[in-house]
């Protein structure tokens, strides 16, 4: 079957060809539209999720900035040595003032002047209750074996923030090896670094975005230590 131009018409090939360029002139910018809408999409999520980051460390600076060094455990090491220690829970205490000391009377035994402190606090990464630590995602979030960062002071617990990936950005987990060539071995989302006279806080966040792309969000922290009450 033919359909003749000079009739005006036109043959099956013109057809098909109309077709296919039909589609291209409006497939290109769809898929074109479609590509940018995911990108913002995750740029968007990332933004967010940095954002979530910075402020996690701003409320553990928050937490962390009035700790007395001398009571902070781990204790620093003393070169020569280790410069540094890793640890995943801290405990601390706050100075509340000073106290002049009080002579001995009756049978009250004196005290001597020094700092006054509040109740410790802690400081600690724990697994998320809806995904204990098991190798699978059990909560169905996308991320397996999420932690959270948690504060407590001898009564309830804070949660600062969730959606702490088992390893840090960059690192691939039980290798041995500093994939992220930042010191620290096989490091999870959430490490504390004692060295002399601050801690350093290293976070990374997972998350996975509306089109089911994983994305992660790093920030830093070295938190100075008060010497003296
Ligand atoms: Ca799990
Ligand atoms: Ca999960
Ligand atoms: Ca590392």
């Amino acid at each position: 079957m033919k359909y003749h131009g000079s009739r005006g018409g036109y043959t099956l090939i013109e057809l098909a060809l109309s077709m296919l360029l039909l589609l291209l002139v409006v497939g290109v910018p769809v898929r074109f539209m479609a590509s940018v809408g995911h990108a913002q999409r995750e740029l968007d999520a990332t933004t967010t999720l940095n954002a979530r980051a910075t402020r996690t460390l701003e409320r553990l600076t928050l937490r962390l900035r009035g700790a007395n060094d001398a009571t902070l455990t781990p204790a620093a090491p003393t070169p020569p040595g280790p410069l540094f220690v890793e640890t995943l829970v801290v405990d601390y205490e706050v100075a509340t003032g000073y106290s002049p000391g009080t002579p001995g009377t009756g049978g009250t035994p004196p005290t001597p002047p020094g700092p006054l402190f509040d109740t410790p606090e802690r400081v600690e990464l724990v697994p998320s209750p809806s995904d204990p630590t098991n190798g699978v995602d059990d909560d169905g979030d996308g991320l397996v074996d999420e932690s959270r960062i948690v504060w407590s002071q001898g009564g309830p617990v804070i949660v600062l923030c969730e959606n702490v990936p088992r390893a840090a950005a960059g690192e691939i987990p039980g290798n041995g090896v500093d994939d992220n060539g930042n010191t620290y071995v096989d490091e999870p989302g959430f490490l504390m670094v004692r060295e002399q006279g601050l801690l350093r806080v290293l976070l990374t966040l997972s998350d996975v975005d509306a089109d089911g792309n994983r994305i992660t969000a790093t920030a830093e922290q070295a938190i100075a230590l008060r010497c003296r009450p």
